[in-house]
């Protein structure tokens, strides 16, 4: 007989729907991240990843605490980029890592059962081995070309986003977050473009330059959110 799908036992239920990934570099003069990240969350962001390529380890720990601080108190988890030891250093709920970073398992032995870990996917390769481990969701990207990523691979298009979880569906569905080059004007369509036939669609979108570098992270975020839930007037 066919082998059971296996069970996710480490996946706590998160909420990707809005899941915003920071760059301090992008912020406007003059407002801080913490401050950002408080507004973000009040528009309706439901995870937060602190990616901060240029920090050294110290000051990298000491921002992480005081996010972490904010996103506790409004019950949304934390995730680090790369650096599975700010993770551990500050008990926020999980890592994002990619495939230059420690290996899956080796951060899972580390974190322990019940943290969020996920895994990015640029090719159809990646989705098969993210889909052989027990990560929680992926970030699949870059779905358009983005400044803010200047050394991304090459975009994937709602297409190829959606090729990416149709490859998966029989084997290991995952929860899937779209990144890069997502802003207001073209998040419902990207939504819906990349929805698979007979497959799970993306769970949420992830962006930087949207809510961090607008003027009013709050109101970029609620509208984010609401044009992501609706088709577009097209459809
Ligand atoms: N991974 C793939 S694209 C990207 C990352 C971190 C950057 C996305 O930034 P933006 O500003 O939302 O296009
Ligand atoms: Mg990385």
């Amino acid at each position: 007989p066919p082998l059971p799908t296996p069970t996710i036992l480490n996946s706590p239920p998160i909420d990707l729907s809005l899941y915003l990934v920071t760059s301090s570099s992008l912020l406007p003069p003059g407002r801080t991240l913490e401050a950002t990240v408080e507004a973000a969350i009040k528009g309706g962001v439901t995870v937060v990843q602190l990616r901060e390529k240029a920090l050294d380890t110290r000051p990298f720990i000491d921002l992480a605490r005081r996010i972490h601080a904010i996103t506790k108190s409004y019950d949304v988890p934390l995730l680090i980029n790369d650096r599975v030891d700010v993770a551990l250093a500050v008990g926020c709920e999980g890592v994002h890592i990619g495939w230059d970073d420690m290996d899956y398992e080796t951060a899972r032995r580390l974190l322990g059962p019940t943290a969020i870990i996920g895994l990015s996917v640029s090719s159809l390769e990646q989705a098969s081995l993210a889909a052989a481990t027990t990560c929680d969701y992926i970030g699949v990207g870059p779905v358009l070309p983005t400044p803010t990523k200047p050394d991304a691979s090459s975009p994937l298009f709602p297409s190829g986003v959606r090729d990416i979880l149709a490859s998966i569906s029989n084997t290991r569905p995952l929860p899937a977050v779209a990144i890069g080059g997502i802003s207001a004007t073209n998040v419902q369509s990207i939504v819906y473009k990349s929805r698979p036939h007979a497959a799970t669609p993306i769970s949420g979108i992830a962006v930087v330059s949207a809510i961090i570098a607008s003027d009013d992270p709050e109101s970029a975020s609620s509208d984010l959110l609401t044009r992501s839930r609706n088709p577009p007037p097209w459809a």
